[in-house]
């Protein structure tokens, strides 16, 4: 699987890259079953901070909660990041966020397209879901020995790519921009935008990235959303997001304002807010 032509690759790709330790050294392949897989395995090895694991295809690509991740060959990007921050493991779902963050960066700075952020995990371009991200921790007597950081882009997916069932609600960057995205140029600056904010957390916390992330997600403050948490379902208006990145929701009755630290959003009426930046 580990094809030394994929290698070379990777090591061209890694030699060009403007970053200081993210994707360094970088695992490429063909084809995998989960990036987050193979990654989680070089972590528990021993692998350091910044190990990035990228595939053409994955035939076993992971969503939240045991879902699947469409993962064609050819035009997607798949990619899996090994950290290691020294912070207590209740902050490690930020990561979620950050990565949201640069996925948005990317898409905006580099692409020219409107992103939007969907809570916690999302990122939308016209409405329908671009991207995913799945952090999954390791840990060792509480403490944060890894965090595998997955994030797949839909780049240059068409619409068949697609199941039917998906189709108005997925949606890659070439089907709502209408031009071919460069792969390994979106590759680099999204490992340039990640690393960036990464440093950026682990000095400052998560209010440095704050206004980034409302930046994205204003469409969402005000908004009514049913959040189905692991807590049960909660309705609510968006008021914002709390220092620590969790959602605050104002239920129907008033009184104090939910926190919400992980779940799926639903838009009550729809999902026609997301086009707004
Ligand atoms: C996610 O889960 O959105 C996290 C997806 C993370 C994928 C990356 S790819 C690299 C790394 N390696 C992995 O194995 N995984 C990570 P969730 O919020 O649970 O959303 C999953 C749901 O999104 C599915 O149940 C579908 O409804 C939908 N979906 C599946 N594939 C999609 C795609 N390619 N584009 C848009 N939506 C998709």
């Amino acid at each position: 699987m580990d094809d030394p032509a994929d290698q070379s690759f990777a090591a061209t790709f890694t030699r060009q890259l403007p970053t200081r330790f993210l994707g360094r050294p970088l695992h490429f392949f063909a084809t995998i079953d989960s990036t987050n897989t193979y990654a989680a395995g070089l972590a528990r090895a021993g692998a350091c901070e910044g190990t990035v694991v990228i595939a053409d295809s994955q035939s076993g690509g992971k969503g939240r909660l045991g879902r699947s991740w469409i993962s064609p060959p050819g035009v997607n990007l798949y990619l899996s990041a090994i950290l290691r921050p020294s912070v207590p493991a209740a902050t490690v779902p930020q990561l979620n966020l950050l990565a949201a963050v640069a996925v948005a960066d990317t898409v905006a700075r580099d692409c020219g397209l409107t992103p939007a952020i969907k809570w916690p995990n999302d990122v939308l371009v016209g409405g329908k879901k671009v991207c995913g991200i799945l952090a999954e921790m390791q840990t060792e007597a509480g403490a944060v020995r890894a965090v595998v950081l997955g994030i797949g882009v839909n780049l240059n997916a068409p619409l068949g790519a697609f199941p039917e069932e998906l189709r108005d609600k997925a949606s890659s960057l070439f089907l709502t921009g209408g031009r071919l995205v460069d792969r390994p140029a979106f590759a680099a600056a999204l490992l340039t935008h990640l690393e960036k904010l990464y440093v950026l957390w682990l000095e400052q916390g998560f209010p440095a990235l704050r206004p980034a992330w409302e930046h994205y997600a204003a469409w969402m403050i005000g908004t009514p959303i049913t959040v189905a948490a692991p807590e049960g379902t909660v309705t609510g208006t968006v008021l914002g997001l709390d220092s620590d990145g969790a959602l605050l929701l104002q239920e129907g009755g008033g009184g104090t304002p939910r926190r919400l630290l992980a779940g799926d959003v639903t838009v009550v009426g729809g999902y026609t807010h997301g086009v707004r930046s």
